[in-house]
């Protein structure tokens, strides 16, 4: 297959070939293969937009779903190659930053795999997130430039003018192929500017802000620290879904649609509120086509529908009115009479698009002028009705609904877990890969000693893979027979490390007195922080001292290691899940919306110590007490005390002196030899005086929770009963049935 792809890109054999020309070529194959398979003649097409894609690297995946990866595998072997090498090779997109991007690149591999015509529409960012490396016990932040000559972008004909308030730009469009699983191919477009420079970025990941042409896509996100800063998101923001508005009204006519049916011939789907100002340009551009106000807001609340990520308020946007004005003043009018319309129907201030201070609430324009509003799991979706949203669910109790989220098993399991895979076929057929419910077959091997250790014997071979990958890549000591002890997401105050790395204060000074484990526990970290973020920042600081302060002690290192992964990102993350043995899902319940590391966890035989938040609650229930382990306050209690007020965490801190006893080791001799006394004192002060994600009522029950999990650990068949069954409940997380809802419930395609 790939010998004909050589031959006619450069006249030569397989085996003549340098690695180069065997990269280009198994792209091109690829390409080839994907857009024979594009669906066409469909009438509507979903369109999912969102500032976020992380794709994650692209070419096993797509051999797996073209379903010749095992055909590439043999033909390079043949030539003394490993697929393996090329897969390496390929360098990470960076066009996310977690969990809402990485749902959004399940979404599409699920969209394309049922058969559904689906695009998405975001940015084209130059570096994306940036590089994560740490030195002196700290983050950097370092640009992470992936684009190359050969890639899987394609550079269409489409152009698009964008007119912001100074200037116009005129975009680009790139698309990458999205393969379904033994379907059809849908694209990812991503815009971008001709004339963005990667050479105006300075040390480490700074630019000049101010210059919109050559900064526009560069990074995703880029430091909102200050104003400039703000409004070149705002520019990104505009552009995206300018752009994109543009595009689905030119797709849908050229598909027949003469606008004033455009519901019949697009649905789109809204990310979260970043691309919320996608609701006033479609407007815009439908009366520019000479519809009426009426029709044009009928027509696009038909459209559009959003899904909402998160409660956290500093994640809700607000936008000044001066930013949309400087950068988007012809949307500027159309805001203001949706905020008057709704004014005039609803006097409370608190649903009113345009508040007091002139700034515009993204959600608040999306709820009411789009057609479907979704919470991202059950208990999230509950929240949002009860607490957050409350004033528009009183308003419009139909627009609610919940579509709780899932994972793509091609990625998850297919793909990061050959060997699990390959057993599950054996032991229960392949149908499991196409009807993830078919998983639960698995449960009549409960009893069966020879499934049981044979999962146990898969996990120790991924922890052994993983220890090897960490040795070579980081230079990393893992002890293959501790327990792996796994919390990697971004990071964040509400998802808390800094519980479990006071649990590893607590561990050292237990096995300091004495008291060892009977199995040495490895607890391995991995988080990005957003830059200006600082106390995250202290949290990652805290655990790298840690790590400095455990390796270095030979009374402790053989029974406890901490370790933090630099530059945890969806490579990393393929490499880590199959090898845990406990997935840490421990945010502040009420907190997380949903959280799909859980899913990808359970999937891959880790057993949950988690909080009743998010997902978490739906996996509680498919698997039972026996196989998961809860602790901590549940949401209706952090809400109420939310609504109160009134938590001091400074009296936890009086009354509970283990606890003390860790806190107070944060700005010990110890660690302040090893580490910065301001960053210390910092994350000190913070969890003393705020600690607003609570983890000091949580203290107790997470450590009784975690040794609790580590005693039963050591019931090797118990264990992998539980692991069993972790894996046989995971069919309900696949996202093929998360995006069969969206479809059935919102999109109807
Ligand atoms: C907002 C304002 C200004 C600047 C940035 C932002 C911003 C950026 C990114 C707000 C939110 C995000 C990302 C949110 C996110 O990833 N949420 C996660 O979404 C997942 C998929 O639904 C859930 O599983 C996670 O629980 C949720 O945290």
């Amino acid at each position: 297959m790939l010998e004909e792809v050589v031959k006619k890109e450069f006249g030569i054999t397989l085996s003549e070939s340098t690695d180069e020309q065997i990269y280009h070529a198994l792209l091109k194959l690829v390409q080839q293969r994907a857009a024979d398979l594009e669906f066409t003649g469909r009438k509507k097409k979903l369109y999912y937009i969102s500032a976020e894609f992380l794709i994650g690297k692209l070419l096993s995946n797509n051999l797996i779903n073209l379903g010749i990866y095992e055909e590439i595998q043999g033909e390079l072997k043949k030539i003394g190659k490993s697929l393996a090498f090329f897969e390496e090779r390929e360098p990470e997109p960076s066009l996310g930053n977690g969990g809402l991007g990485r749902l959004a690149a399940c979404f599409l591999d699920s969209i394309a795999t049922l058969g559904l015509s689906g695009d998405g529409v975001g940015l084209n960012y130059h570096c994306g997130l940036f590089r994560q490396k740490f030195k002196n016990n700290k983050q950097q932040e370092k640009p992470n430039p992936w684009l190359e000559d050969d890639s899987w972008l394609i550079r269409s004909d489409r152009a698009f003018k964008v007119s912001f308030g100074d200037f116009d730009v005129d975009a680009t469009m790139y698309d990458i192929l999205v393969t379904g699983y033994g379907n059809g191919t849908n694209r990812l477009h991503l815009f971008d500017l001709d004339t963005v420079d990667e050479s105006i970025v300075k040390k480490g990941i700074e630019f000049d802000k101010k210059y919109i042409q050559k900064n526009l896509t560069l990074f995703l996100y880029p430091d909102d620290g200050d104003d400039e800063g703000r409004l070149l998101r705002v520019y990104q923001q505009y552009f995206m879904v300018s752009c994109g508005a543009q595009l689905i009204l030119a797709e849908a006519k050229e598909r027949g649609s003469n606008l004033h049916d455009l519901a019949d011939y697009a649905a789109i789907q809204i990310n979260d509120t970043h691309p919320s100002m996608v609701i006033p340009e479609l407007i815009r551009l439908l009366m520019a086509e000479g519809i009426g106000w009426e029709e044009a807001v009928q027509i696009v609340t038909d459209t559009c529908a959003y899904t909402n990520h998160t409660i956290l308020a500093e994640a809700l946007e607000k936008w000044p009115m001066t930013f949309l004005t400087k950068v988007a003043p012809t949307i500027v009018p159309i805001i203001k009479r949706l905020d008057k319309d709704i004014r005039d129907k609803y006097p409370d201030e608190e649903v009113a698009i345009i508040d007091r201070d002139d700034r515009v609430h993204m959600a608040r324009m999306d709820i009411h002028f789009g057609h479907s509003v979704n919470g991202v799991a059950y208990l999230h979706t509950e929240i949002l009705k009860n607490n957050e949203l409350n004033a528009f669910y009183q308003l419009y109790p139909e627009k609610f609904n919940n579509k709780t989220n899932g994972i793509t098993f091609r990625r998850w399991l297919l793909h990061c877990n050959h060997e699990l895979a390959d057993f599950l076929t054996e032991t229960i057929g392949d149908g499991y890969k196409k009807n993830a419910a078919e998983l639960e077959k698995l449960l009549t091997y409960r009893e069966d000693d020879r499934v049981l250790n044979r999962l146990l014997e898969i996990k120790e071979n991924n922890k052994h893979r993983l220890a090897e990958y960490l040795k070579e890549t980081q230079g990393m000591e893992l002890n293959e027979d501790s327990i792996f002890d796994i919390q990697v997401k971004r990071l964040h105050e509400y998802k808390r490390q800094q519980l479990n790395a006071l649990y590893a204060i607590y561990k050292y000074n237990e096995i300091k007195k004495g008291k060892k484990p009977v199995r040495p526990i490895t607890l391995i970290f991995g988080a990005k922080a957003a830059p200006a973020y600082k106390v995250a920042k202290d949290i990652i600081h805290l655990i790298l001292c840690l790590q400095q302060l455990i390796e270095s002690d030979p009374e402790v290192r053989p029974y406890l290691h901490v370790v933090m992964v630099e530059n945890y990102n969806v490579t990393l993350a393929e490499k880590v899940i199959p090898a845990c043995d406990i997935s840490e899902q421990i945010s502040l319940a009420s907190q997380e919306a949903s959280g799909t590391g859980n899913m990808k966890f359970m999937l891959n035989g880790a057993v949950t110590l988690g909080t009743e938040d998010g997902a978490n609650v739906e996996i509680h229930e498919l698997v039972g007490n026996d196989n998961i382990y809860v602790f901590g306050e549940d949401s209706d209690t952090v809400i109420a005390r939310y609504k109160r007020g009134d938590y001091r965490s400074k009296d936890y801190y009086d009354w509970n002196k283990k606890l003390r006893k860790c806190v107070n080791f944060i700005i010990s001799k110890k660690m302040l030899k090893i580490g910065s006394r301001k960053h210390l004192l910092n994350l000190y002060n913070e969890l003393i005086t705020k600690d607003w994600f609570m983890t000091f009522p949580d203290f107790d029950a997470y450590i009784e929770a975690k040794e609790k999990i580590y005693a039963d650990y050591e019931d090797r068949r118990k264990w992998a009963q539980k692991m069993l069954v972790n894996i046989a409940k995971a069919g309900f997380f696949s996202s093929d049935r998360t995006i069969e809802q969206y479809n059935e419930d919102i999109w109807h395609l």
